[in-house]
């Protein structure tokens, strides 16, 4: 495929995945002109299926690739930056190797979840030899253990309206019943991004558990943008049609403090 072509390709995806709140319909045209209708589409999530299965297929392209290394590429530092949560629950979750932790899955899905770190180990792992780039200038390569999140949406059955996908990290309080009193450690990242096959909810860094500092039990690893987006110490994943009623509105904690949303490398 040339450069051009995937170029291109990769826009449609992008209307294909905007199209999902504004117009199921067009977005169904775009797909099926792409020739990306899946068998299930007529099954129970319909159009939501097309769009998810169109911006998967489109986006597994060489171009849109972090570029992975190698076991002998990994840093011998890895700078720590957000120091583990002050938050009480997450110390006697620690205190108790995480085995009281669950991760909650909620919003727009068909079946919210709670996951044990012992479940998210047993789906299908994956090893990512990544590089992780920091606003401040830093940077390492490291290599990440974990569950793609792809597989995980897929498990909890994304609706087709979602949009975003929201992490709340315990140095948020995330569960103040105002959402607009929101404060700390929350991102969120686009559908596209979420599909794609290097997203990965990490539970293991060079060949260890995940050490407490960078992020235990679970972080988002995210290696097409800068290592904020990537949220540490994760205790909820909701998925959304808007991000607007959440803080100040922005798409993330950091953004409000003046950080981009996007932070694509
Ligand atoms: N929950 C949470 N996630 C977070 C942070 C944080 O302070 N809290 N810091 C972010 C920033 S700015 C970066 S660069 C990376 C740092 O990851 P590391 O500490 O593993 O190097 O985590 C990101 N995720
Ligand atoms: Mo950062």
């Amino acid at each position: 495929m040339s450069d051009r072509l995937s170029r291109r390709k990769l826009m449609t995806t992008g209307l294909v995945a905007a199209a999902g709140a504004t117009g199921l319909g067009i977005a169904a045209r775009l797909a099926d002109r792409y020739g990306l209708i899946p068998p299930d589409d007529g099954g129970i999530y319909g159009v939501g299926e097309t769009i998810t299965y169109a911006t998967q297929r489109v986006l597994v392209g060489r171009h849109s690739m972090a570029r992975e290394f190698t076991r002998s590429d990994v840093s011998k530092i890895a700078p720590v930056k957000g120091p583990p949560p002050e938050d009480e629950t997450y110390h006697r979750l620690l205190a108790g190797g995480f085995a009281d932790w669950r991760l909650k899955i909620d919003g727009l899905v068909a079946r919210p979840t709670f996951l044990s770190l012992a479940e998210l180990m047993r789906f299908p792992s994956e090893n990512h030899v990544y590089h992780q780039a920091c606003e401040e200038g830093w940077s390492f390569i490291a290599e990440w253990t974990g569950v793609p999140l792809s597989y995980v949406l897929n498990l909890v059955g994304v609706l087709p309206q979602a949009k975003y996908v929201v992490f709340y990290g315990f140095d948020t309080n995330f569960d103040a019943a105002d959402k607009q009193t929101i404060r700390g450690k929350w991102n969120s990242i686009d559908m596209a991004d979420a599909w794609h096959p290097q997203t990965l909810l990490a539970y293991g860094m060079n060949g260890q558990e995940l050490p407490t500092p960078h992020g235990a039990p679970l972080r988002l690893r995210l290696p097409r943008q800068l290592g904020g987006k990537s949220t540490k110490y994760l205790a909820l994943i909701t998925l959304t049609d808007t991000v607007k009623d959440i803080g100040k509105g922005y798409g993330a904690g950091g953004t409000e403090r003046g950080f981009s949303w996007y932070a694509g490398i």
